[in-house]
C-alpha cells in the first residue's frame, strides 16, 4: 500500500456538511484505507478572492490505487458531489486534489505530482502538518518550513458544538 493525501475543498451550498460527507466517501474508496483526517478549517480564498470562505481538510489514505487511478476515482466523487466545473478557481461544492502519492514526482499533462500549488498554501499545509507532523513535500523540504511562509493566509480550525 502507498500512503496518498487528499486535499478537500468546498465553498458553496453547505461546506462542512459536504466535506464531513466526502470524507466518509473517501473512506470507502476504492482500493484503499482511510489512514487519518484532518479537522475542517475555514480559509479564506487564494486566488480569486470574490468568493465565500472556503471549509477546507486533509485526508491520508493508504492505497493499492495507482495515481492516474486515484485521480479518476476523485474526479468521479466530485461529480457525485454535484461539481460543475466552469470556469477555473471558480466557487465549488466540492474540489478533491490528489497532494502526494507516496514519494511520487510526475509532471503528466493530466495530473502532476506533488500538487504543483500545495507548498504555497496555509489552507492545504495546516491540515497536512495536522495528520502528517514532519512530513517533507519532495522538492520542496519540511512543511513546516512552507507553512511559515504562508503567514498572510487566514485560516482557522473549525470549532465544533
Ligand atoms: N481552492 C482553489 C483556489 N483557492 N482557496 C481556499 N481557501 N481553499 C481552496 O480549497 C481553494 C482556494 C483551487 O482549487
Ligand atoms: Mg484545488
Ligand atoms: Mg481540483
Amino acid at each position: 500500500m502507498i500512503r496518498a493525501y487528499v486535499a478537500l475543498g468546498s465553498n458553496l451550498g453547505d461546506p462542512a456538511g459536504t466535506v464531513d460527507e466526502a470524507i466518509e466517501a473517501l473512506a470507502g474508496l476504492r482500493g484503499s484505507i482511510l489512514a487519518a483526517f484532518s479537522s475542517l478549517y475555514r480559509t479564506a480564498p487564494v486566488g480569486l478572492k470574490r468568493q465565500p470562505d472556503f471549509i477546507n481538510a486533509v485526508v491520508a489514505l493508504d492505497t493499492r490505487l495507482p495515481p492516474l487511478e486515484m485521480l479518476d476515482a476523485l474526479f468521479a466523487l466530485e461529480e457525485k458531489f454535484g461539481r460543475k466545473r466552469s470556469v477555473k478557481n471558480a466557487p465549488r461544492t466540492l474540489d478533491l486534489d490528489l497532494l502526494l502519492h507516496g514519494d511520487t514526482v510526475m509532471d503528466d499533462p493530466a495530473l502532476a505530482l506533488p500538487h504543483p500549488r500545495m507548498h504555497e498554501r496555509a489552507f492545504v499545509l495546516a491540515p497536512l502538518l495536522e495528520i502528517a507532523p514532519g512530513i517533507a513535500i519532495p522538492g520542496f523540504g519540511a512543511a513546516a518550513d512552507l507553512l511559515t511562509a504562508c503567514a498572510g493566509q487566514r485560516i482557522h480550525p473549525l470549532s465544533r458544538p
